[in-house]
């Protein structure tokens, strides 16, 4: 691995190589990174400014508090708006879409985003993430809600920025799945794991056990074998999907966050957390499955439209699919 090797320069190399990838797109990422070096700035102080707590607060200066998940929101947005790349964007925090400012020219990108990942984390210090996926649209002069509602499978690019015990940007444009560690002394992130790949199979399962008396016979059928088989499977599940998410995809290992009788249709959001995360996992080799067919094929009806995941190790994915798809005995 060059060392050395800043994402800006690396975008700009992997420009060269795939002729498919344009200069507006380099450009795009380019204000991304920027804005994930803004939020990352905030998350690390968060616990100073007084901004973990609920919004209508008010800070030591007398000032309007905004909770961070908001401040993320609003600072991911002012700084991707007049880039001129973007026709629009949509945001798990926002019903609508963001029309970008009239004052800005309109670019033929959308970007969907979760602008801070795991927000019940924020007050008791554990990692969180902003989670974002691009895609290109005919008329960048005309978008609408419709635009936005593309299977996972039409993603230009897709990636998450983890702020942990380091700060992480991991993103795929569809040519391999690359990490990138932001060193805070230069203000720069760089390159730290080239072209992941998820083991095959892992040791780690991530569901929250919590919702054990809701789930579906498939479910309980599945965890019970996997606690039992001898294969030593050890759990883990922080809460916030981001970084759930990230731990297995270097560890190898399942999440699950399945249709049950509670949520019949799943928690998570396809369109800022499924479908980004799942272009990444299969970048890397692994999976992700509604627990009926392929996340990245899935056509949105809505904006916040909700889905079951099950995403990790391919052989995990697999093995997970089949006892949530076998017949109730
Ligand atoms: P959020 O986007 O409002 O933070 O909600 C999504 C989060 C995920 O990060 C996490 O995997 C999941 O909700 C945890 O849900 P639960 O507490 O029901 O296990
Ligand atoms: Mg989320």
């Amino acid at each position: 691995m060059p060392v050395g090797m800043t994402l800006t320069k690396f975008l700009h190399e992997e420009q060269r190589r795939h002729p498919d990838s344009s200069g507006n797109f380099t450009s795009l990422f380019s204000d991304l990174v920027t804005a994930a070096k803004i939020i990352s700035r905030e998350v690390r102080k968060a616990g100073l400014g007084g901004i973990i707590g609920a919004a209508g607060t008010k800070n030591v200066h007398g000032e309007e508090v905004q909770k961070l998940d908001e401040l993320a929101n609003e600072m991911f947005v002012r700084t991707m708006e007049h880039g001129g790349h973007l026709a629009a964007m949509a945001s798990e925090e926002m019903d609508d879409i963001i029309h970008v400012d009239g004052r800005y020219p309109k670019g033929k990108y959308v970007l969907l985003f979760d602008p801070l990942d795991g927000s019940s984390n924020i007050d008791v210090n554990i990692s969180v993430g902003t989670i974002f996926s691009i895609l290109r649209v005919a008329d960048g002069g005309n978008v609408t809600a419709k635009d936005f509602l593309k299977p996972g499978m039409e993603q230009v690019c897709a990636g998450y920025i983890l702020y942990g015990s380091s700060t992480m940007l991991v993103y795929t444009t569809g040519h391999g799945v690359h990490g990138f560690t932001l060193d805070p002394s230069v203000g720069e992130f760089f390159l730290s794991h080239m072209d992941i790949k998820i083991p095959s199979s892992g040791k780690i399962f991530s569901i929250n056990e919590g919702n054990s008396r809701h789930w579906l016979p498939g479910t309980v059928q599945y965890i019970d074998k996997i606690k039992s088989n001898g294969r030593e499977m050890t759990a883990r599940y922080v809460g916030s999907l981001v970084a759930d998410f990230h731990r297995n995809l270097l560890k190898g290992g399942i999440f699950l966050y399945p249709a049950d009788r509670k949520s019949t249709r799943g928690k998570l959001r396809l369109l800022y957390e499924a479908n980004p995360l799942a272009f990444i996992v299969e970048q890397a080799g692994g999976a992700a499955s509604t627990g009926e067919g392929r996340i990245m094929e899935v056509v949105p009806g809505e904006l916040h439209q909700r889905t079951p995941l099950i995403i990790g190790s391919r052989a995990d994915v697999e093995e997970a699919v089949s006892f949530l798809n076998a017949p109730v005995a």
